[in-house]
This record gives structure tokens, sequence and C-alpha cells, in this order.
């Protein structure tokens, strides 16, 4: 009976398996092309398991390709930063530098400006740090960058915390995850419930041409956005998430597992955005609870055990429910 027939599909031909060699040329993966630049090469000392590291890998990769292998780098002090460039060795094969901890948006903005006047506008500037260089301490020359609109792409690597130095909060430290300056005991041990800081949002607010937010679980989508916002001029924000098997308790084996959870739970919603408005979403295609992410982390131990913190699992489910509400992550 015809109902009956299905329609035979070629699952490979559309995925990503083989290396992508059934895709056409054009449409495979960056990292599936033997001419990719490498840009961060092999011999750092980052983690087994570094989310942070995959990142910058799949973003400046994929950045060099858009750019005609035409990129300058300004990097923030921090993990990505202390791993891949033990002076006076550098696992860079890009035009890279080190800024202070806290001004990657500043140092990017005057490499910009030094490109324009010397007319080499080929030239692309990146600027990178993790979340305690951007959501704390960078974030007013951050802030300065997007509202002069200044022509960079500033990507932020979101471990959570402050890695680099021993795992202390940021304001990206999710509420409850223990960290070193946080209440280690007590009837609540853990990072406090604030309001949070929503740095992609922010960027929002500033009305700047391209804002996005990736993840370490969907590396073709986070080679898609950065090949984006290079095609675009002005101040550019990409958010991406990384796990961080030190400082959250994972198994090194879990980073993408970790980071899929993440985006499938609620708690990291993907999206992009133009000129302030929200312009794609990534739904969610198996909602998860938030308690299936949060056990496969150390930081988090807390919450469950003999008797778990229903209290604040709830409220973290809040947030994650929020979060689908408000960018309409399910159909
Ligand atoms: C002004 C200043 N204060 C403190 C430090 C020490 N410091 C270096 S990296 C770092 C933490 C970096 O954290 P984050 O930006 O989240 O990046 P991650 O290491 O997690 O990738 C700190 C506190 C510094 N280098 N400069
Ligand atoms: S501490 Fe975390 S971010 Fe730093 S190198 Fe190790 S896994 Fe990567």
């Amino acid at each position: 009976m015809p109902n009956e027939l299905q329609e035979v599909k070629f699952y490979q031909t559309g995925t990503f398996t083989v290396g992508n060699r059934l895709l056409g040329e054009n449409e495979r993966a960056v990292q599936a092309n033997m001419r990719r630049t490498n840009s961060l090469n092999s011999g750092h000392r980052a983690c087994q398991g570094c989310g942070e590291a995959l990142g910058a890998r799949y973003a400046i990769d994929a950045a060099m390709r858009a750019a005609n292998n035409q990129i300058i780098a300004v990097n923030a002090t921090g993990c990505l930063e202390v791993f891949s460039t033990p002076y006076p060795e550098s696992s860079w094969q890009i035009p890279w530098i080190h800024s202070l901890f806290g001004n990657a948006a500043a140092v990017a903005s005057g490499v910009a400006a030094a490109m324009r006047v010397t007319g080499r506008t080929a030239t692309r500037v990146i600027a990178q740090g993790g979340d305690g260089g951007t959501t704390d301490i960078g974030f007013g020359c951050l802030s300065g960058m997007f509202e002069r609109n200044d022509d960079v792409l500033y990507i932020c690597y979101d471990n959570e915390a402050y890695m680099n130095t021993g795992v202390q909060r940021s304001s990206a430290t999710p509420p409850t995850a223990r960290t070193a300056t946080t209440m280690a005991v007590g009837k609540q041990p853990g990072n406090v419930f604030g309001t949070g800081k929503n740095v992609p949002l922010i960027a929002m607010a500033h009305y700047i041409p391209y804002v996005a937010t990736a993840s370490v679980a969907n590396l073709r989508d986070l080679e898609f956005k950065v090949t984006k916002a290079m095609g675009i001029h002005g101040a550019r924000y990409i958010h991406i998430h990384v796990p961080c098997p030190l400082g959250w308790g994972s198994a090194p084996a879990d980073t993408i597992k970790l980071a899929r959870l993440a985006v499938e739970t609620g708690l990291f919603p993907l999206f992009e955005a133009e000129h302030g408005e929200i312009t794609g979403r990534t739904k969610i295609r198996h909602r998860v609870p938030v308690a299936d992410y949060l056990r496969l982390q150390k930081r988090f131990a807390h919450l469950f055990g003999t008797k778990p913190d229903e209290e604040r699992l709830a409220r973290i489910q809040a947030n994650a429910d929020r979060n689908i509400a408000k960018f309409g992550l399910l159909d």
C-alpha cells in the first residue's frame, strides 16, 4: 500500500560523517578540509578534554578561511593564552598578541584602527578571552568597542569561572556551582542565585551588527556563525560555551556530552541576533531535565547525594524553562 512506502534517505550525504567527504566541497566543515590552517596547533598544554582549546581551534580556523588567512588575534590573559603560549613557545600559527587580562577589546580596537589608517583593510582583527576576562574585568573595554562599532570580532570562551588561576567565581558562574571562592559548606554551598549577567543580551542592547551564542556541542554551527561574523564589518560578538573538566569536575570524555546537555536543557540557548534583534535560534531536539546535566559535574555534587536539594534544583530548572520560553526553543 502506498502509505506504507517510505522514502529511502541516504543520511550520510546530508550529515557530517566520513569527514564530510560525501558533501560538496563548499559545504564541508572547515576542519574537514586538508587546507585548514591549524591556527592553534598541537603541542599546547591544555588539559585533556578542554572545551576551550577545541572551541578556539574551530573558531579561529573558520575565521582564517573566511578572511583569506589574514587575521590578527588579540588574546586576554587566561587559560587559552597560558596553555597556548608559555613564553618562548607558542602553538599559534597566526599573528597573535597577548593583551592584559582586562583590555583585549581595547587592544583589538587599536589594532583595527592601525590597519585602517595604514590601508591594510583586508587584515581582520579578532579579540578573544575567557568569561572572566570578558564579563568581569574586560567588560568596560568591550562595551566601548561595541559602542564605537569598532571592526573587531570578539569571541568569549565561557567555561563559567576563572579557570587559569584555580577556579574562582566569575559573573558567568551558574547558581549553586562550587568554586574556590563560593561557600564551601553550610546550608546552601556553591554560588548564589543572583540575577546573572547575560553578555550576549547586553551586546544586543548595543545594537551591534552581529551577536551569536555557540557551543562545542555543535561545531558545524560554530563554524557557520564565525564565518558569518567575518562577512560583516563593525563590532561583532560570539559567546561560546566550553566545558572545563578541571573546573567542573567532569570526565574529559564528557566534554561534548555536557555541552550538548547544556543546550538541550535550555540552560545555554543557541541564537543569533543582528542589530539588536534575534534572527535565529536552534530548537531543542530532545529536551532533558537540568539534573541530567548537573549530575555529571562534581561542582554540583552537593545538589544530589542522600538528600537531593530539590528546592535549588527546581530553581535551576525554572531558569532553563525561562530560557526555553524567552528564546522559543521548542516547537
Ligand atoms: C589585573 C589582573 N588581575 C588578575 C590577574 C590574574 N589572572 C590571570 S588569568 C585570570 C583568570 C582568567 O579567567 P577567565 O577569563 O575566565 O579565563 P579562563 O582561564 O577561565 O579561560 C586571572 C584572575 C591578571 N592577570 N591581571
Ligand atoms: S583548566 Fe579548563 S579551560 Fe583551562 S586548560 Fe584545563 S580544561 Fe581547559
